[in-house]
C-alpha cells in the first residue's frame, strides 16, 4: 500500500466494514465504499480560530499520549476531540487485555503490579518524531518502560540500579540513542542499611538507559535532589533541574537557599571515561558509575533560582527554559554559552541569558512556532505567554495570561518538543477540577483543558475530565504514528508460546489445538476463529498447573477474541492474528465455563466451552 493510499485510508475509514464481517461470517468480501464522508482537516469553526469539534465519522489531526499517573498506565487520546482512544497497561494491572496475567506481562511485570507514572516521550530522529517507541517513567519502583507504537503494546521494562523517585526522563533527540532517567530522591549508595543516618552520604543518580537494548550503560552521580530531564538537539548533552543544595532530609532544610541548579551532562566526557573504565561500581550491580559531584569534568552546576522543576528545550535548540517553581521567573540557558562553560571559558551562571517574571510558581514551559513560550503557573492558576527574543533582548516579555481551572501542572503544545513545533493545540493538566463538573464523590477528578494558540489571543476550547493523574502529555501529528491493524503472527513477541509449541512438535501456533500433559503440568493449544474457539472442552486434574496458550486465527481488522476462564482468575485478549499465554493452577474439581469477554460476533455470546477437573 503506497503512503497516499493509507494516508486516505486513515482518513476515510469505512467503519461499518467490520460489523457487516462479523454479521455474515467472514463471507462478504465487498465491504468498502460505504461512503462515508471523508474527514475535514483544520476548518475553522470561528474565524480566527482552529476548529475543536471532530464531527462523528471524522477522525482527530493529533495523537495525545498521557502518562497516567499513580494509575501506572499510559492514555491515547485524540486532539483536539480530546476522546480517549485508548489505555495503555505498562506498570498496571489491566483486566480488559490481561496484563498482569499473560505470560508475557508477567515476565515484565516481575511481580509487581502497581507504578507511577509522570513522564511519557516518543523516540526521536532528527529532531522530530520517528513514531517507533513511547518511553515513561515509574516514579514508585524506579522503572522506565517502552511502548511499541507499531502495536500500542508495552515490550520492555528496565528497572534502574540504585535510584528511588525516577522521575524525570528524555530520550536522545537526534536519533534512537538513549533514554536519560532522573532520581529524584537521594539515598545511601549502596542503599543497604548503612549510612541510613548521614545525609552527607546520600546521592542522586543521572542514569543513561540504551534506546535499542533498554540495558542501562551508565550513571553519574550528582549533588541534589534531580527533577525534569532535557536533552539537546545534537547528542551532546543531557540536563536535570536540580533543588535541595543544601542537601538536607526535611522541607525546610531543602528550600533554604535562594538558588539550586540546572545540571548539564556532557555524553563526550562521559562516554570517554566509561569506556576507559573510569567507572566504579556500587553494590552487586555491574553498572559504572561515575562521581559527577561539584568539581567534576562530566558536570556544569547552573544556578537558578528557586527549586527549579521543569526544564524545556525550545525548537530551534537554543535555549533550555527552567521554571522556578518557587521563585516566580524563568530562566533562558543559550546552549551556545554551555559548551564555553564546559570548557572553563565562562562561568555556568553566565549561560543564563534572560530571567523573566511569569507568574508566581511556574512548572513547565511549551512552545509554538513563532518564538513564543507558554508556561503554566501552578499557584496563579495560569498559563503565562511569552517571548523568547523579548526576553533575551531585556524587554518585558510577557504577552498574555489567560486562567485556567484550577492549578496547573504540566502543559504543553502540540509537536512542541520537537523541531517541529507547530503552534496549533496547547493541553493544560491541571491538578483541580472542583466546580467544573458533576460532583462524583470526595475524591475528584483533574481537569484538562484544550487551549487554541494558533491565533493572537489564546482560547479555552473544552474542559476534559481525566481519571488521576496524568502529569505530562505529548501530542503528535497523526501521520507520523502508523500502528498495524493485524498482528504479524512471526513476531518475536510470541516467542515464549512459539517455543513451546515446537517443544511439543506444534510447529505452527495457527494450527495448534492440542492439550499435551507434562508431569503436574498441562498445555493446552488453543485458538479461535469467530465464533468457536478450536476446542468445545478440555479435560485436566486437580492440582495440575496449566498453560493456556491461545491463538486468534481471525486476521480481519478489529475482530478480537479472549478467554476469561471462570473462578481462576485468568482473563485476557488476543488481538487478530495474536498469541497470548496464562498460566494457573486448577486447585478444585469441577466443571468451569471458559469463554470469549470481547465482542467479536452475532453468536459472541456462544463462544465457550468447558474445562473440566477430574
Ligand atoms: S512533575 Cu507532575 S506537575 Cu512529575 Cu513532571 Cu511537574
Ligand atoms: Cu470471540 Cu467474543
Amino acid at each position: 500500500m503506497s503512503k497516499k493510499q493509507e494516508e486516505t485510508e486513515t482518513k476515510n475509514p469505512d467503519r461499518r466494514s467490520f460489523l457487516k464481517v462479523g454479521a455474515v461470517c467472514g463471507l462478504a468480501g465487498a465491504t468498502s465504499a460505504l461512503g462515508l464522508m471523508p474527514n475535514v482537516v483544520q476548518a475553522s469553526d470561528k474565524p480566527g480560530h482552529l476548529k475543536s469539534h471532530v464531527d462523528p465519522g471524522d477522525l482527530d489531526d493529533y495523537y495525545g499520549f498521557w502518562s497516567g499517573g499513580h494509575s501506572g498506565e499510559v492514555r491515547v487520546l485524540g486532539i483536539p476531540s480530546c476522546r480517549e482512544l485508548k489505555r495503555i497497561p505498562v506498570f498496571n494491572y489491566d483486566a480488559a487485555y490481561g496484563w498482569g496475567t499473560t505470560n508475557i506481562s508477567k515476565s515484565l511485570l516481575k511481580g509487581k503490579h502497581s507504578g507511577d507514572t509522570h513522564h511519557v516521550h516518543l523516540s526521536y530522529h532528527n529532531g522530530t518524531y520517528d513514531g517507533k517507541y513511547a518511553f515513561v517513567n515509574d516514579k514508585a519502583q524506579a522503572r522506565l518502560a517502552r511502548i511499541r507504537l507499531d502495536y500500542f503494546v508495552t515490550d520492555k521494562i528496565t528497572e534502574i540500579p540504585h535510584c528511588q523517585g525516577t522521575h524525570g526522563i528524555f530520550p536522545s533527540r537526534h536519533k534512537l540513542d538513549a533514554v536519560y532517567c532522573n532520581s529524584e530522591f537521594r539515598t545511601p549508595l549502596p542503599n543497604d542499611g548503612r549510612d541510613a543516618t548521614d545525609p552527607k552520604k546520600y546521592g542522586a543518580l543521572h542514569t543513561c538507559i540504551d534506546a535499542k537494548t533498554m540495558d542501562v550503560r551508565w550513571q553519574v552521580m550528582v549533588d541534589g535532589n534531580m527533577d525534569l530531564c532535557a536533552t539537546d538537539y545534537e547528542g551532546k548533552y543531557s540536563m536535570a533541574c536540580s533543588y535541595n543544595s543544601e542537601g538536607g532530609v526535611t522541607l525546610g532544610d531543602m528550600i533554604a537557599n535562594d538558588r539550586d541548579w540546572l545540571v548539564v551532562f556532557n555524553h563526550k566526557r562521559i562516554e570517554a571515561d566509561v569506556k576507559a573504565g573510569k567507572g566504579k561500581k556500587i553494590g552487586n550491580s555491574s553498572v559504572p558509575v561515575l562521581d559527577g559531584r561539584h568539581g567534576s569534568p562530566y558536570t556544569i552546576y547552573i544556578p537558578i533560582p528557586k527549586s527549579p522543576h521543569g526544564v524545556n528545550m525550545d525548537p530551534t535548540g537554543r535555549y533550555a527554559v527552567c521554571a522556578g517553581k518557587l521563585s516566580p521567573t524563568v530562566s533562558v540557558v543559550d546552549m551556545k554559552k554551555v559548551d564555553q562553560a564546559f570548557d572553563g571559558k565562562i562561568k555556568p551562571r553566565d549561560c543564563v541569558v534572560a530571567e523573566p517574571e511569569v507568574g508566581i510558581g511556574p512548572l513547565h514551559t511549551a512552545f509554538d512556532d513563532r518564538g513564543n513560550a507558554y508556561t503554566s503557573i501552578f499557584i496563579d492558576s495560569v498559563v503565562t505567554k511569552w517571548n523568547i527574543a523579548k526576553a533575551v533582548a531585556g524587554q518585558n516579555p510577557v504577552i498574555e495570561k489567560i486562567d485556567i481551572h484550577y492549578q496547573i501542572g504540566h502543559i504543553n503544545a502540540t509537536m512542541s518538543e520537537t523541531k517541529e513545533a507547530d503552534g496549533k493545540w496547547l493541553i493544560s493538566l491541571n491538578k483541580f477540577s472542583k466546580d467544573r463538573f458533576l460532583p462524583v464523590g470526595p475524591f475528584r477528578n483533574e481537569n484538562e483543558q484544550l487551549i487554541d494558540i494558533s491565533g493572537s489571543k489564546m482560547r479555552i476550547v473544552h474542559d476534559t475530565a481525566t481519571h488521576p493523574e496524568p502529569h505530562d502529555a505529548v501530542m503528535v501529528r497523526r501521520d507520523i504514528i502508523r500502528p498495524k491493524k493485524v498482528w504479524s503472527n512471526d513476531d518475536p513477541r510470541f516467542d515464549y508460546e512459539r517455543n513451546l509449541a515446537k517443544k511439543f512438535g506444534l510447529n505452527d501456533l495457527k494450527a495448534a489445538s492440542k492439550v499435551i500433559r507434562d508431569g503436574k503440568h498441562v498445555y493446552v493449544f488453543m485458538t479461535g476463529v469467530a465464533p468457536n474457539f478450536s476446542m468445545s472442552e478440555f479435560t485436566v486434574k486437580q492440582g495440575d498447573t496449566v498453560t493456556l496458550v491461545l491463538t486468534n486465527n481471525d486476521g480481519i481488522e478489529d475482530l478480537s477474541h479472549g478467554i476469561c476462564v471462570s473462578h481462576h482468575d485468568v482473563n485476557f485478549g488476543v488481538s487478530p492474528q495474536e498469541t497470548a499465554s496464562a498460566t494457573f493452577k486448577v486447585p478444585n474439581k469441577g466443571v468451569y465455563w471458559y469463554y470469549c469477554p470481547w465482542f467479536c460476533h452475532a453468536l459472541h455470546l456462544e463462544m465457550r466451552g468447558r474445562m473440566i477437573v477430574t
